[in-house]
């Protein structure tokens, strides 16, 4: 789609503001290796990657005059290797009939806009998708979430107001498999009274569920917001006691996020990133591609000949 990765990239502008900072320094000594440092961390990029991409450039630049296009291209791939592991696509199992998706986050991330998008796009692959409002706490939820239904043309399930919402997935989770529908995606509430009784919640879920298909959920994914930065990493803490992650999907990609906190995510806690959201609409979501995102996060050369002479491969938009 036209603009999707200058989009990213300009989601990613923030981060890679404060990497261009320290990226333009000519020779490589100790004090700009320290600033180098300094700006991965302080964009986001967590203290463990940093410093071994320091290391890397001691190594192997130490004392060198460098352009500013090497140094960008050495974090690049730097970065794409710490990337490229967690970059896993998000595929149902066709053997489960259907696969179910529970979403979980906390409030505002994006689960129930991630649903809706998801909705639409194993739905233009073929696939029937069925919805379950499991965030019951508030009608506005529910609403949102059938404004997908009636967007993508799937069936969404929805109780009363307050209704049980495991309740609610239980019946989605029959009635999906009497209609032979691929995947199933439940959304949840965000915020509850404390983290007890958001453990209650999910885990009572779970259980019901369980009851129909001991193998249910099968992807339990984490929705973050990645204008939240560092914050992400202790909602992974948090939400990986309370449920079984499967997978991530990082939202909020465009406008002023901090992209670099995927960078410290993957490195720390290696669970696969599914997906990524870049805008509100229901095409904004893309698979997550390591190279795309290692690209728009270091920035692109400045000097446009350069690149024309370099030929490099113009990325999509
Ligand atoms: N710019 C941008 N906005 C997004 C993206 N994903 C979601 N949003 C917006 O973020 C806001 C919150 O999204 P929701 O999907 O309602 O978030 P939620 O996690 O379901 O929130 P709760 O139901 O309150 O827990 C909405 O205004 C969405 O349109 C994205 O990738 N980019
Ligand atoms: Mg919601």
């Amino acid at each position: 789609m036209a603009g999707f990765f200058s989009r990213l990239r300009q989601g990613l502008s923030r981060s890679t503001q404060k990497l261009n900072a320290a990226i333009n320094h000519r020779h490589l000594d100790e004090s700009a290796l320290e600033d180098l440092e300094d700006a991965l961390i302080s964009a986001d990029l967590g203290p463990a990657v940093a410093g071994r991409v320091i290391e890397g450039f001691r190594d192997s630049k130490f004392g060198r005059d460098v352009t500013t296009d090497e140094i960008r291209e050495a974090l690049a791939t730097e970065i794409a290797a710490v990337l490229k592991p967690v970059a896993v696509p998000f595929e149902p199992d066709p053997a489960k009939k259907p696969h179910v998706v529970l979403m979980v986050g906390v409030n505002g991330t994006g689960k129930t806009t991630t649903i809706g998008k998801m909705a639409r796009l194993y739905g233009e692959q073929g696939k029937k998708v069925m919805m379950v409002a499991g965030d019951t706490f508030r009608a506005a939820a529910v609403e949102q979430l059938q404004v997908w239904g009636q967007r993508t043309g799937s069936v969404v399930i929805a109780g009363k107001p307050e209704a049980d919402s495991a309740g609610l997935a239980f019946d989605g989770l029959k009635r999906a498999t009497a209609e032979g529908a691929d995947l199933l995606l439940i959304d949840t509430a965000g915020r509850l009274h404390n983290k007890g009784a958001l453990m209650e919640e999910l885990a009572k879920i779970i259980r019901v569920m369980r009851k129909f298909d001991e193998t249910a959920p099968h992807s339990v994914l984490l929705v973050l917001d990645a204008t939240t930065g560092q914050n992400a990493m202790e909602q992974v803490r948090v939400f990986r006691e309370l449920v079984n992650v499967t997978g991530l999907v990082v939202t909020k990609l465009d406008g002023s996020a901090r992209g670099g906190i995927v960078v410290a995510l993957a490195d720390a806690f290696r669970l696969p990133v599914h997906m990524v959201g870049v805008g509100e609409k229901a095409e904004d979501l893309r698979p997550f591609s390591a190279q795309d995102f290692a690209r728009g996060l270091v920035g692109e050369s400045g000097d446009l000949a350069s690149r024309l002479v370099e030929g490099s491969d113009q990325p999509e938009g």
